[in-house]
């Protein structure tokens, strides 16, 4: 079911009460709540990812309406839809329908199956052709009429990651008033595979419709930039702005963070505490090597499997002694690659196992499936040390969750190189997650690291996190865009 309706706030973050007293509308492909269907009917849940996740807490906290993707309605009867859909009015939600060809053209194929692997660098992973970028400008401009029904003057527009990249430019030709912010999730590839793309200047464009557009780190705006002076021999100025069509257009870096006093707060709690206490009942001399991503290439599973058998056989004192326990939240199952993915995850941890467990002792437990909050938190709390080695990850929350979870200021993280994340949580055991040796030497480096040493590093780490949180980032944001002169 939904939560609670979005207060109504009279000002946004930041921004003097009486200058502006208009509402934030934020725009994402998928709405904060999807739908679930069951044996005992369809329900609202909270959608899974970085993006919703990060920016629920914001929107509770602001006069805000949402507008998105609210999940395939398509198998439920009209009196069901109609009385769901009624729900996520009274909650300031506003759904964009999709058809089933919509979704699969334009979420699984283009945005999933072509876009995402761009920005990762994964070439390999693109179909031989594409067709459909027809449906993307469709549903963008699907998009751009359910924004134009509702904004108003004084009205902020924040549009969020790559399945929007066109819908810049589209509301732009519709309210050329407007306040418009585009913030990417994911990295902006280096314009050498940027470029494979044959729409590359129309999603460039897309992107300049906005007043404000955000990127995680200086890295992927460097790339952004780099693609403007090539495609259309546009320079960023000294003030971080680029002038297009009369207009000029700020570049921002907003690192994303999270609501990092609430994840405090719940991994403190009773039971939360008690059920870690639990976890270590059962297995109170062996060490916890944890991972949690969606299941998806671009995380490093695999490779992060073999370095932990690298761990096995480099450092036999730890076989019986330490267990990694990987969790895959279940993710785009409908794209091709990502079933391939899953078995290859599976071969591995079955091999793995099969090769070094004993009698008492399973190296590796494999979770394929999300759990809930509670059990998350006891995960980060209960970790002995954090492995988080994405190939390429536009910033990665979950490395700075654990961090916020860990009040007892224990626990080692290894961060891949390639994440957002590294360029801010330095204390970190920094790896390149391509060698696999490497990051198996971190491994037995972080599981011998001594207490002090863990400490300074946490307490560090947790400082950057609770400073950086996600209010401040929307914030940053949005007095960007509420100062953009109109
Ligand atoms: C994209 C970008 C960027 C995971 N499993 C469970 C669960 N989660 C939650 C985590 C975290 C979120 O999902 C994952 O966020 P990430 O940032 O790690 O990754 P993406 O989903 O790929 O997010 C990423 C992000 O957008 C924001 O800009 O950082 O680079 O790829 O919040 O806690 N939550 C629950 N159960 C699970 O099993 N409850």
């Amino acid at each position: 079911m939904i939560g609670t309706p979005a207060r109504s706030t009279p000002a946004l973050p930041g921004v003097p009460d009486g200058r502006r007293t208009g509402r934030l509308i934020i725009v994402s492909n998928r709405l904060p709540v999807t739908i679930a269907t069951s044996g005992d009917g369809a329900a609202w849940k909270p959608s899974s990812g970085g993006l919703a996740s990060g920016l629920r807490g914001v929107a509770r906290e602001l006069d805000t309406i949402w507008i998105g993707w609210p999940g395939d309605l398509s198998d439920l009867d009209d009196a069901t839809s109609g009385a769901l859909l009624g729900e996520l009015a009274d909650s300031r939600t506003i759904p964009v329908r999709l058809t089933r060809h919509e979704v699969e053209v334009f979420y699984e194929d283009v945005s999933n199956g072509v876009l995402w692997p761009i920005c990762h660098d994964r070439l390999d992973q693109l179909p031989l052709r594409t067709d459909g970028w027809d449906v993307y400008e469709r549903v963008n401009q699907r998009f751009a009429d359910a924004v134009a029904n509702v904004w108003q003057p004084g009205d902020l527009i924040w549009i969020h990651d790559y399945h929007l990249l066109r819908l810049p430019a589209l509301l732009r030709a519709r309210l050329p008033q407007a306040q418009i912010g585009f913030f990417l999730h994911i990295p902006f590839p280096n314009p050498e595979i940027f470029f494979t793309l044959p729409v590359r200047q129309q999603l460039v464009e897309g992107m300049l419709g906005a007043d404000v557009i955000g990127f995680h780190t200086r890295r992927y705006r460097g790339h952004f930039t780099a693609a403007l002076r090539r495609l259309l021999g546009l320079e960023m100025d000294a003030d971080a702005h680029v002038r297009f069509q009369g207009r000029r257009i700020a570049l921002g870096i907003f690192p994303m963070g999270i609501d990092s006093a609430g994840f405090a707060e719940r991994a403190a709690s009773r039971t939360v505490s008690s059920a870690v206490l639990d976890m270590r009942r059962h297995a109170p001399h062996e060490r916890l090597v944890l991972g949690i991503d969606r299941l998806d290439y671009s995380k490093g599973i695999s490779r992060r499997l073999l370095s932990f058998q690298r761990l096995l056989v480099q450092h036999p004192e730890w076989v019986g002694r330490v267990r990694f326990l990987q969790l895959a939240v279940p993710s785009r199952g409908n794209v091709r690659a990502y079933r391939k993915l899953r078995d290859e995850v599976e071969r591995l941890v079955s091999r793995i196992n099969g090769e070094f467990a004993t009698p008492s002792w399973t190296p590796i437990r494999y979770m394929h499936r999300s759990v809930n909050d509670e059990t998350l938190l006891s995960l980060y709390r209960s970790a002995d040390v954090m492995l988080v080695t994405p190939l390429r990850d536009g910033m990665n929350l979950v490395a700075k969750e654990f961090a916020a979870c860990r009040c007892d200021e224990d626990g080692v993280l290894i961060l891949s190189e390639f994440a957002g994340a590294a360029d801010q949580m330095t204390d970190a055991l920094v790896v390149n997650p391509y060698d696999v040796d490497g990051v198996g030497d971190a491994l037995h480096l972080a599981l011998s690291m001594d207490g002090p040493e863990r400490r300074r590093r946490m307490r560090r780490l947790r400082e950057h996190v609770m400073e950086h949180n996600v209010h401040r980032w929307a914030t940053d944001f949005v007095q960007a865009l509420a100062g953009v002169p109109r």
